[in-house]
């Protein structure tokens, strides 16, 4: 099966785009022809600094490939070196109504958010997203909860396409983790861990070990005292133990059992420990990674190569397709 995914280089990656994207792609390279993609094309839909970029794209592609991302196996790349990624979005555009656009959520809570005029990049996101799924032929798309309406709008687009034009493009699925597809705030654990949320809100993948135990001992519990996973009535705890079963590999009520008698600040405490020693792998790769600049360069225009060649071929197909050549 064909596989894509991407990630925004839009700051610091954390353990919710770990356990919700990146974990499902190192499993899926060892069995699916995979395709992964950093998207700095969607990291400018939001406010950012265009000196920092760069820098973000660099370490994007350290921290994938310290979390086990194997340019051997899957094929990896920056999404703006491709143009088609664009072409085929404007082409897209053209049969996709304004109001699908208008009724996502991310655009609705990301509008908001920013309160001066939301700009157009980040209402046509969607658009940009299907045509990156969509220029690949991709089956499955492995992302976290909250890109979940994304790829149903790319199966959508899909089919409006195949039906006006001709059996052109793969319909697309989602591949949601079971557990993990919705890591929450450590701060306030109704909403999505996400970067923009405040550093507080997150664990990342390279915090000091300090920084980890800092966060999590300062995580928003629930009120009680039981180390219980109840979604409605205790959705902090839940959310620490949902992080704890993925990190430590066993279930729920496992843990659960672990720590009858013992109270938040006891689970806490374990809970650092186990993060801090999960992540080291990672700060000892990235470290080991970011001496290796030209290396680096040379997996992701390799990347990019091969993922221009597959690019091109939908390309022509859908201009011939559209009447354009
Ligand atoms: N909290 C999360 N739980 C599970 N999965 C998550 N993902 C993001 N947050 C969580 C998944 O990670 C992949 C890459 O996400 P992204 O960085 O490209 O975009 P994002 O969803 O916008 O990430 P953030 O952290 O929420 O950034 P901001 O605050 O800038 O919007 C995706 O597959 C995503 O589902």
């Amino acid at each position: 099966m064909k596989v894509f995914s991407g990630i925004r280089p839009s700051g610091q990656l954390h353990i919710g785009n770990y356990l919700g994207a990146m974990r499902q792609w190192i499993k899926l390279q060892e069995i699916h022809d995979c395709i992964f993609c950093i998207v700095d094309l969607h990291a400018i839909t939001t406010p950012y600094d265009p000196g920092e970029l760069q820098k973000n794209i660099t370490d994007a592609a350290i921290i994938y490939l310290a979390a086990g991302l194997d340019p051997e196996k899957s094929i990896f790349f920056v999404q703006s070196n491709i143009e088609e990624h664009s072409e085929l979005a404007w082409l897209l555009g053209t049969i996709i109504p304004v109001g699908d656009l208008l009724r996502m959520t991310q655009y609705k809570e990301k509008s908001q958010e920013l309160r001066k005029s939301p700009k157009a990049g980040l209402l046509n996101y969607p658009i940009l997203m299907a045509a990156d799924i969509l220029l690949y032929q991709a089956e499955l798309v492995p992302v976290g909860k909250d890109q979940q309406q994304h790829v149903e709008l790319a199966r959508e687009i899909a089919r409006k396409f195949n039906r006006k034009f001709g059996k052109t493009f793969e319909m697309p699925e989602v591949f949601l983790p079971k557990m993990g597809a919705k890591i929450m705030s450590l701060q306030n654990p109704r909403k999505k861990m996400a970067k923009s949320e405040g550093k507080e809100s997150y664990i990342a993948l390279l915090d000091s070990s300090k920084t980890i135990k800092e966060k999590i001992m300062k995580a928003v519990t629930d009120p009680g005292k039981e180390i219980k996973y109840d979604l409605q009535r205790k959705p902090g705890i839940s959310n620490l133990l949902t992080i704890y079963s993925l990190f430590s590999e066993k279930s729920l009520k496992e843990i659960e059992k672990e720590f009858k008698g013992k109270g938040y600040e006891d689970f806490k405490k374990s809970l650092a420990q186990l993060l801090i020693e999960k992540l080291e792998p990672f700060k000892t790769k990235q470290k080991e990674l970011s001496k290796k600049e030209e290396y680096l360069e040379k997996i992701l225009d390799g990347g990019a190569k091969k993922a221009k060649v597959l690019a091109q071929s939908t390309m022509k197909e859908v201009s011939q397709k559209m009447g354009l050549i």
